[in-house]
């Protein structure tokens, strides 16, 4: 209503534009890891599976992005499971492992441009050479950090942009000057380093050591909540929010992410966005479901959804580069005076603007950290005034989302309007609260659009996987490993005159192996291996899979599971049911847990090393039937009470040790 509209004039200029490091704009990026985000990524269909990085990489389509930043695999739990080192062992090496490396290739297939910054969130151990702490043997972290980006390089012909020193823990003086010369030393002083991925603690030692703040390209915070410290800002060090957004992808999560792209410039100074994370290819019921820009966790039915964040994104990617610089606060950006803020960016040259506005409610942005302090918007008209090199524009572009939280009405994202003269160099807006609007000299954004992907469907039964079809290294499709690193092996190492005693699987065969041997250097420690399959509305299931436990670096037990409740940084306290073989002691035990606190039954069972043997567990109708080989060891035993009524399917093993799995498969009991 009128009563209720502001006018407000704002200026932009390039009259007071600073054009240095602190002001460049570094790109928006989002991360794939930290852990696992992508992994049902890899396993679409290839025609949906290219719309899908479309959508995210493509220039002047989608969320168009700038940068990528990824994880760089540490063999443990990382928030949606674990991702494979280049190194699980120190006289290991293997660059064919995991996502990461395709996941960049594409990108840069579709970008060339786009940045690339890789990022630890776990070691495996020998890294801290069996301390948890990645700064006990600098060198050694330096060498295996080393050896990730001359493999990007040499097998992947990956440039790396950025590196981090270890997520969301502490960073280590010391440590990043090493990382610094020994980069240097190789022939990488094009690596930028960006410390800490935390908070903005480092700015005082950038402040106070003066080769330190040498080794520091910029300083990355997390959750910032737009606001950067004074510190911080006295470095004059370009300051990112490296990681950042976290929040459904719904239209909540479209607001936070759109407020928080303008802010974390406005209120703090930040240069740079990187959103956690790039696409929702991860189950549902694991951790953060689709705190994302889009969501991707159909492989099995090619079902994707392009979300809101994903065009929030393009309000700025699509109009601005890496590159350009910032206006600064007062000078071409700012907080509206009736609520929500502005950015402007420019060119190196000063020939291109670009304006973004965003005015986002409280209760319709909140981010799902840090909390947001109250604050209100009203519906108002700004009055543009565009001076110095900017005076002579005569028309913008305009794109607009309008983001509507009524129930029925829906909101319309990324939509181009017709452009907006300007006369004598002034222009008036009209803004409602809750819409994110560009405007800007450049003409080449689109609303990309890819045909329409099929239908959702659940995850199909039955499933099986013979793990025959794979190049050894990679990663199992659709099964998470949570604990430890599990890939496809040529053959069980230890089983060259192999036997099958009880079961007739060919040993000759590739298997899924569990690789890791010692507990890694860890960003949420566990030691029961795990990997998680399938749907979460699982009740009544039959699982089944040969498993083998390797003579030499074995692992004491072996297991097949169901109903497992819980995966992410909880996963040491799943229940569920769990079938167990343990070849040492010729043992065999039911439990309701991971960790074996509810044992419901056991026995022995004569089973040894280098042998496969089946286990199968049935749930049916409040009963179980656990089978090893062709031997019923619990037949239609009551579920204990405790037992979750639903969850995923699964594996793994007793502790760190070689761990073999064959001939998955999995089929209703209904
Ligand atoms: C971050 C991690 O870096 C990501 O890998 C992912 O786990 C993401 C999920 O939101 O969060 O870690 C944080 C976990 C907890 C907090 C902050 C960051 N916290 O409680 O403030």
């Amino acid at each position: 209503s009128f009563e209720n509209k502001f006018n407000s004039k704002i200026r932009i200029s390039d009259e007071s534009v600073i054009k240095n490091a602190a002001s460049m704009f570094y790109g928006i990026g989002a991360i794939s890891g930290g852990g696992a985000t992508s992994k049902l990524l890899q396993n679409y269909p290839q025609n949906q599976r290219d719309q899908i990085l479309d959508y995210l990489f493509l220039p002047n389509f989608g969320a168009s992005l700038h940068m990528l930043k990824v994880e760089i695999g540490g063999d443990s739990q990382s928030t949606e499971g674990t991702e494979a080192s280049h190194m699980h062992h120190s006289w290991d090496l293997n660059y064919n492992r995991g996502y990461e490396w395709w996941l960049m290739k594409e990108a840069k297939k579709r970008n060339p441009n786009i940045t690339l910054y890789g990022l630890p969130w776990a070691f495996p151990g020998w890294v801290g050479n069996g301390t948890s702490s990645p700064y006990n043997y600098p060198s050694l972290t330096a060498k295996y950090v080393l050896k990730w980006v001359q493999g990007a390089k040499d097998y992947h012909n990956l440039t790396i942009d950025y590196l981090g020193i270890w997520n969301e823990r502490a960073y280590d003086v010391e440590y990043v000057r090493l990382l610094r010369a020994v980069l240097d030393h190789a022939g990488f002083k094009n690596i930028r380093l960006v410390v800490g991925d935390g908070d903005w603690g480092p700015a005082h030692d950038v402040l106070n050591d003066p080769q330190f703040a040498a080794a520091t390209f910029a300083l990355g915070a997390h959750y910032p909540g737009t606001l950067s410290s004074d510190e911080a800002k006295r470095t004059g060090k370009p300051l990112w929010a490296s990681e950042d957004f976290s929040t459904f992808n719904d239209d909540i999560g479209s607001g936070c992410w759109a407020r928080i792209l303008n802010r974390n410039f406005v209120d703090g100074g930040m240069t740079s966005s990187i959103a956690w994370n790039l696409v929702a290819a991860y189950y549902d019921n694991l951790p953060f479901p689709r705190c994302s820009l889009m969501t991707a966790n159909e492989p099995w039915s090619g079902h994707y959804e392009v979300t809101g964040p994903l065009w929030m994104t393009a309000h700025t990617s699509q109009f601005a580069l890496p590159g350009w610089y910032y206006l600064p606060v007062g000078g071409g950006s700012g907080r509206l005076p009736s609520g929500g803020s502005y950015v402007g960016l420019t060119d190196s040259n000063t020939k291109q603007l670009t304006i973004i506005f965003e005015t986002m409610s409280h209760d319709h942005s909140e981010c799902i950290r840090p909390s947001l302090p109250p604050y209100t918007v009203k519906p108002q008209n700004v009055t543009i005034k565009l001076a110095g090199a900017f005076a002579s524009i005569t028309q913008l572009y305009y794109w607009k989302s309008v983001l509507s939280y009524k129930k029925g009405d829906s909101s319309t994202y990324f939509v181009k309007q017709s452009p907006l003269q300007v006369k004598s160099g002034q222009l008036t807006l009209f803004l409602d609260v809750d819409v994110v609007v560009t405007l800007s000299t450049v003409a080449t954004a689109t609303k990309g659009q890819r045909s329409q992907p099929p239908p959702s469907k659940p995850f199909p039964l039955p499933y099986s996987d013979n793990f025959q079809n794979y190049q050894p290294g990679s990663n199992p499709l659709n099964l998470v490993p949570q604990v430890g690193s599990f890939e496809i092996v040529d053959s069980p190492p230890t089983v060259g005159n192999g036997r099958s005693i009880i079961d007739n699987y060919n040993v000759n065969k590739q298997c899924l192996m569990q690789t890791v041997l010692q507990q890694p250097v860890d960003w949420c420690k566990q030691s029961q291996p795990i990997a998680v399959i399938g749907n979460y509305n699982w009740s009544d299931i039959s699982v089944s899979a040969s498993v083998l436990v390797p003579s030499v670096n074995s692992t004491t037990g072996i297991f097949v599971a169901a109903r497992i409740d819980q995966g992410g940084c909880g996963a040491f306290q799943a229940k569920g049911l769990f079938l167990w073989l343990f070849p040492a002691s010729n043992q065999y035990a039911v439990t309701n847990d991971l960790a074996q606190t509810k044992k419901i039954k056991g026995g022995s069972f004569v089973y040894g090393y280098d042998a496969w043997v089946k286990l199968t567990l049935t749930l049916q109708s409040g009963k179980y039937t656990a089978k090893i080989g062709n031997q019923t060891v619990a037949n239609s035993e009551t579920l204990p009470g405790s037992t979750p009524s639903t969850g995923f399917a699964g594996l793994g093993s007793e502790n760190f040790g070689l761990a073999c799995f064959a001939n998955l498969s999995i089929s209703s009991a209904n």
